[in-house]
Formats: C-alpha cells, sequence, structure tokens
C-alpha cells in the first residue's frame, strides 16, 4: 500500500516523527509559530488522507465539505470545539484528542495562576523590575490567603480532579459543578456538588474548567459575576467564550470581584491594548495550560499513535465519541 499523506498544521520535531515515516508521508507547515493560512491549509488537506490539527485551525463544515476524503483528523489538544465533529463524523471521518495526557499539566498551571493571582506574583516581580521595592510597610503587596479557603470548580473533569487533588493539599474546602456527580471526588477529596449559582456565590476562589458548548458560551456573565463574593478571584483555564469578557472587564474594574487570573480568551491571541491586560488586579498567560515540554511531547506522541491505529493498527487510542 502506498503510504498514506499526513498534513500536519504546526511544525513539529523531526525526531518524533522519525519512528513513523517508514509507514506515512509527513507533509508539514514549516513556519514556526505561524498558523498555517486557511488557504494552504485547505489545499494542502486535499491531499491527505490525515490531518494533524491544533485549537486554531478551524475544522469547519467548509473545510469538511472538501475534505471527505480524510480518514482521521487528529488535534493536539484534549479541546475539539475547533472542529464540527458532527460533520466529520457523517462524513465517517475519525476525530481523536489528547485527553489524560495534559490534565496534571494543566492543573499545575490551573493552580499556579490561582496562586499568582491571589498573592499577585506578576505585580510584586514587577515593583522590582521598575525599582519601586522600598520601606516596609505592613500591607505592602499583600495578596488573599489561599490554605482553608473555599474552592468552586465548574466542570469537574480529570483537569478539574487534578486540581481538586491540588486544592486538597491546601486544606482548601472544595466545591464542584459538573453535568454528573463526581463520586470519587467526593469521597477522596471531600469535594461537595453544588448547583451553579451556590457555587459562584459561596466560593472563594471560581476556577472554570469547562469545556466550551452551546451551553456554557458566556456562561459567566454579568448577572454571575454580580453574584460573587466582592473578595471572589475568578480563574479561567477553559476557553474564552466561556466568559463574557466585557462583563468580567466591568466587574473587575468596578472591584464587583476582587481580580482575575486569565489562560484563555475569545480571540487568541490577546496584546496590551486588550481591555482585560491593562488591568492591575488580572493576570493574563497565553494560554499556556499544556505547555510543559514533557506534555507536549507525550501529546505529539499521542495524536500520531491515533493516526497510526486509525491506519495500521486496531483504530485510535483516544478516539472523539
Ligand atoms: C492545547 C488546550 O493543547 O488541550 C486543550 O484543549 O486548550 C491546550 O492544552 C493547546 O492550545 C494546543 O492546541
Amino acid at each position: 500500500m502506498k503510504k498514506p499523506t499526513i498534513y500536519i498544521t504546526r511544525k513539529l520535531p523531526e525526531h518524533l516523527l522519525q519512528p513513523y515515516t517508514d509507514r506515512f508521508d509527513f507533509q508539514m507547515w514549516e513556519k514556526e509559530e505561524t498558523p498555517v493560512p486557511r488557504d494552504v491549509l485547505l489545499a494542502e488537506a486535499k491531499k491527505a488522507q490525515g490531518l494533524v490539527c491544533m485549537l486554531s485551525d478551524k475544522i469547519d463544515q467548509e473545510f469538511l465539505a472538501q475534505n471527505p476524503q480524510l480518514k482521521v483528523i487528529s488535534n493536539l489538544a484534549v479541546g475539539f470545539d475547533n472542529i464540527d465533529i458532527k460533520v466529520a463524523h457523517e462524513k465517517g471521518i475519525v476525530v481523536t484528542n489528547t485527553p489524560d495526557v495534559l490534565s496534571e499539566t494543566t492543573a499545575d498551571l490551573t493552580f499556579a495562576l490561582l496562586m499568582a493571582t491571589a498573592r499577585r506574583l506578576v505585580e510584586a516581580n514587577e515593583e522590582i523590575k521598575a525599582n519601586r521595592w522600598g520601606d516596609w510597610s505592613p500591607y505592602y503587596m499583600a495578596g488573599t490567603d489561599i490554605h482553608h479557603k473555599k474552592i468552586g470548580i465548574v466542570g469537574m473533569g480529570r483537569i478539574g480532579e487534578a486540581v481538586a487533588r491540588r486544592a486538597k493539599g491546601f486544606n482548601m474546602s472544595i466545591l464542584y459543578h459538573n453535568r454528573r456527580r463526581k463520586e470519587r471526588a467526593e469521597q477522596e477529596l471531600g469535594a461537595r456538588y453544588a448547583d451553579f449559582e451556590t457555587l459562584i456565590t459561596e466560593a472563594d476562589f471560581i476556577v472554570s474548567l469547562v469545556p466550551l458548548s452551546e451551553e456554557t458560551k458566556a456562561l459567566f456573565d454579568k448577572n454571575a459575576f454580580g453574584k460573587m463574593k466582592k473578595s471572589a478571584i475568578f480563574i479561567n483555564a477553559s476557553r474564552g467564550a466561556v466568559v463574557d469578557e466585557a462583563a468580567l472587564y466591568e466587574a473587575l474594574k468596578e472591584g464587583e470581584i476582587e481580580a482575575a487570573g486569565l489562560d484563555v480568551f475569545l480571540h487568541e491571541p490577546i496584546d496590551s491594548a486588550h481591555p482585560l491586560s491593562t488591568l492591575k488586579n488580572v493576570v493574563c498567560l497565553p494560554h499556556i495550560g499544556s505547555a510543559s515540554r514533557e506534555t507536549r511531547t507525550t501529546m505529539i506522541q499521542l495524536c500520531l499513535d491515533n493516526i497510526d491505529g486509525v491506519f495500521y493498527g486496531d483504530g485510535p487510542k483516544t478516539a472523539v465519541k
């Protein structure tokens, strides 16, 4: 059989592709850190039987209508809101993602963002860089405690549970909201299920880890921020679109909530002109939840294993159902 052609939409390390080159003909967008232009993606994908793509590639109806020959689309992410799954499945295309392998790393980052926001780490670092560290005073750079506070996790999937384990280590009390009850988290971590309104009203830290869907779009809106404590800290490590960013900006500016830590935004990338990045009480990160060298390597390997399983094995390890 002729080696299947796999188009890869971002430059990936050669040594990770190497083990598969006897079985696949890899074609790759070569410009590092620049997303593949839409017209190139459409033209190149047509020559391929498999695709490795990223969150920023829109695999929508138009793309799928032009590429029914694809056998597999392997997304380098656990989320797949960039792909029209229903249409892909109708066309008989297998879609895969990278669950599990990034959960602990993303939970590390989520907790780091929570800590950086609560203890004002970014502002404090700026103090020194701007030569503003002066005489001692009791409340200089004072943030808020993390230990023994109440964390509310919205979206208790694999990453949510990993965040809850970290919270337990900080003696926090844990509320969660999820479509399904999570008995293991309740028994092992003492996490308590709460409806959305109770969670946002009672929690000191509200952490969004929900996948983006029609139900979660702008879930955190003016009404939700209005119900949070004035001392609440909002953390988002899921998708920007689950937040009404204008409402969040107002809530932070007007002191309706204390601070926010954001790894994701509605339209990425953002820059220093984005209203949320202009606020002192916000820590912004450039969507780096899963960005450790170890985890990105494992994610890439899983993406390639999934493709290998479709063409030469028993099917993919992690298909999107
Ligand atoms: C992505 C993410 O992996 O996995 C997800 O859903 O949001 C990130 O970890 C990253 O943006 C690369 O596509």
